[in-house]
């Protein structure tokens, strides 16, 4: 049998509303990667619900990471996700601090949607995420994300792939690896990602469901930081990991639940996701 693997995520935990670490963690543990998470925060609810509490952790990133220098530690992956503005260069620091030659660093900024910056970040997160976005392997951000990154025009109803593509390639150009641009949409029942990297652009598309459940964007980065770990080819990891967020949203309308706030039902797709790694 393979070694078993081990993936470090930061982001926070926010105990109702399923993103971040509570999909993080059981999806990568479903990959059979044993998943260490630091927590940024805790919060009572995410912040797309109108209010909620918080703990910050901040102080708490470096102590808990200087404290494994006692022992033994190595990662095939360091994941970040949702992050506050100050954190951005102590998790930098993180990354360097215990990056090693098999470690893939994959960045999903996690900062905007629809157009919008998510509540209380500013155009200095933006630029703090930039200097995240250097040097990383992966890097996954949505339309919204990569215009901001970028200062390009959110044009969501462009339907043409050379918008897009250039998207990515400026993204590219912050200094990533591979550029995973999400939520293409150039033809009206289907949705992309746009692949750049230094071999040029590959144009992925896949069924569309119009409906918009928050957590998603989380789900998808989980499960494919998780399954580029295990070494799949990114083509078949980026089909496994859009069946895996389809699976979950259909499950949730199903149950006519509340996805929008809640988050989809992902624990009802992780047999799909297990099945399809024992393949
Ligand atoms: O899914 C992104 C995310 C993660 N964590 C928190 C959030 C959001 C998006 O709004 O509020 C706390």
């Amino acid at each position: 049998m393979e070694k078993q693997r081990r993936i470090l995520t930061i982001q926070d935990y926010s105990c109702l509303g399923r993103c971040s670490l509570t999909v993080a963690q059981p999806t990568i543990s479903a990959c059979g990667i044993e998943c260490v998470g630091i927590p940024t925060a805790i919060l009572s609810n995410h912040t797309q619900f109108k209010s909620w509490t918080f703990v910050d952790l901040t102080e708490e990133l470096d102590k808990i990471v200087n404290k494994w220098d006692e022992y033994n530690h190595s990662f095939n992956c360091i994941y970040t996700g949702y992050l506050s503005t100050s954190q951005i260069p102590i998790v930098k620091g993180i990354i360097n601090k215990l990056q090693d030659n098999n470690t893939l660093v994959f960045i999903d900024p996690a900062m905007a949607d629809n157009g919008k910056l998510y509540a209380g970040f500013t155009l200095e997160h933006v630029s703090k995420m930039k200097e995240l976005f250097s040097g990383a392997d992966y890097v996954k951000p949505n339309i919204t994300e990569a215009c901001l990154l970028v200062g390009e025009e959110y044009k969501p109803n462009n339907k043409e792939l050379d918008y897009y593509i250039n998207l990515a390639k400026k993204v590219y150009g912050l200094g990533c690896k591979n550029v995973i641009l999400t939520g293409v949409r150039v033809k009206e029942d289907k949705i992309g990602i746009v692949i750049y990297n230094a071999n040029g652009y590959q144009y992925i598309e896949n069924e569309y469901l119009n409906i918009s459940y928050h957590g998603t964007g989380d789900l998808f980065s989980s499960c494919l930081c998780s399954l580029l770990t295990l070494n799949k080819d990114i083509s078949e990891a980026l089909r496994i990991s859009h069946n895996y967020v389809v699976k979950a949203i259909k499950a949730t309308m199903e149950d006519g639940l509340d996805g929008l706030l809640y988050g989809p039902e992902f624990e009802r797709a992780i047999p799909y996701l297990i099945n399809e790694i024992n393949k």
